[in-house]
């Protein structure tokens, strides 16, 4: 890894996934051909992209019961555990409606609900994985969504991974779909004769599922458009170097354009992990993918003082940082841009991947500046509630039809008027 000493402007910010015209055009075809065609066009797609027939689409009860079985005790004891702690995250962010009264009798309020129906996109392939259908069902759960939809493209078997099946079980999603790709977004987004239309789409995908996402997106809403994961390591001279090369190539792995830093304040550190990295990603079973990822985008980058990292670190604006110095706390305090903030040794990053229970689905390429991590709030939606008592109305319907004037908006301001209020202002008494 390459070590470099910091420099103003530093960023990890890389170009998210556009996509080319024709990959563009690809999954507006796609999309087209599955609003007109529904199952029939699910059934083409999957075939000459997954190369299987899918058969029936919905996944049955007996693959269910086939699937929990493949697992050991073992593995289902560490899943719904996991289960348990991110349902207890996710209930602590539940927010309730709230109403406001005054003293003329007005109340004033937000209702919340939670959307009807969700979507789950679930990768194929070894980016399957069981702990993001815990990550992206559970907080809808939370939120009170009645109806979550879960697709995935079947593997060549045409089967879904059996441990992504164990897991939407765990988390109680019945409804499960073998159809992946842009085809599943379009069936999601506007249904077919089996797969009733949704609200919402969750879920992260590769670039024709993420193309399909921003097609849809107003008929439908969706998360975010995650980009690779990233890492970033904010470390003193009191880290062990062994220790966060493993978590930068706990991310590495993920992808070859994932991004992992170092930041830190001391130059032999930086030098230790830099030698601990080549050691380890050689030892590693994706070590193709790691490697390719540190070598063109890991980075070490070296700070004259704490302050100077902390400014880096929220240059950067990583999805995941680790804090692994001295005063952690105080360091954290002045973090502003990160998507999960990992605290002192023993919070390696993929205590939170799995299991600690703040959600794994965070804002990527340097979206953390404006954007938060997947959550309950993702899941409901707010109404305003107006319910003007007499006595308010007529001490401010003059203002109101007033305002409607100055906008020139002459029958706002007499719907006003008409609760007998006349044009002079004065109501009756
Ligand atoms: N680190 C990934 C999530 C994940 N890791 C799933 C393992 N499995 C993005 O936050
Ligand atoms: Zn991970």
């Amino acid at each position: 890894m390459k070590i470099e000493r910091f420099a103003e402007g530093i960023s990890l910010k890389r170009s998210v996934e556009a996509g080319t015209a024709d990959q563009r055009k690809a999954v507006q075809d796609i999309i087209y051909d599955v609003r007109k065609s529904g199952n029939a066009a699910l059934h083409t797609y999957t075939e000459r992209f997954d190369g299987v027939s899918p058969g029936e689409l919905l996944v049955s009860e007996l693959e269910m019961e086939e699937a929990t079985a493949a697992l050991t005790a073992e593995q289902l004891e560490i899943i719904q555990e996991a289960a348990n702690n991110i349902r207890m995250f996710h209930e602590k962010q539940i927010r309730n409606s709230w109403f406001t009264t005054d003293d003329t009798g007005t109340m004033l309020g937000q209702k919340l609900t939670p959307l009807d129906a969700v979507g789950v996109y679930v990768p194929g392939g070894t980016a399957a994985y069981p702990s993001s259908v815990l990550m992206n069902a559970l907080p809808a759960k939370a939120a009170g969504v009645e109806r979550i939809v879960m697709v995935s493209p079947p593997g060549k078997d045409g089967k879904l991974s059996p441990a992504v099946l164990a897991a939407a079980k765990i988390a109680g999603v019945k409804e499960i779909y073998k159809v992946g790709g842009a085809q599943a977004i379009a069936a999601l987004a506007y249904g077919t004769e089996t797969i009733k239309k949704v609200d919402k789409i969750v879920g992260p995908g590769n670039i024709y599922v993420a193309l399909a996402k921003r097609e849809v997106f107003g008929d439908v809403a969706i998360d975010m458009i995650a980009g690779p994961s990233e890492i970033a390591v904010l470390a003193d001279e009191t880290a062990i170097a062994a220790e966060v090369a493993a978590d930068l190539l706990s991310q590495a792995e993920h992808d070859a354009r994932a991004c992992s830093v170092l930041v830190t304040t001391s130059t032999s550190l930086a030098e230790e992990v830099a030698e601990e990295v080549t050691k380890q990603v050689a030892l590693l079973p994706r070590h193709d993918i790691a490697a390719a990822s540190i070598r063109d985008y890991g980075r070490i980058v070296v700070c004259g003082n704490m302050a100077e990292a902390v400014e880096a670190i929220n240059e950067l604006a990583p999805e995941h940082l680790e804090i692994v110095t001295t005063d952690a706390l105080e360091i954290m305090a002045k973090i502003r841009h990160a998507g999960a903030i990992f605290i002192g040794r023993y919070s390696s990053e993929p205590v939170g991947d799995y299991f600690a229970g703040p959600n794994h689905v965070l804002p990527t390429n340097g979206t953390a500046r404006f954007s938060s991590p997947l959550n309950v709030d993702d899941f409901q939606k707010k109404s305003s509630i107006i319910m003007y008592s007499e006595k308010a109305f007529r001490k401010n319907a003059e203002k109101i039809a007033a305002f409607a004037r100055m906008e020139g908006l002459e029958a706002h301001a007499r719907a006003i008027e008409s609760r007998g209020v006349n044009e002079s202002g004065k109501g009756p008494e």
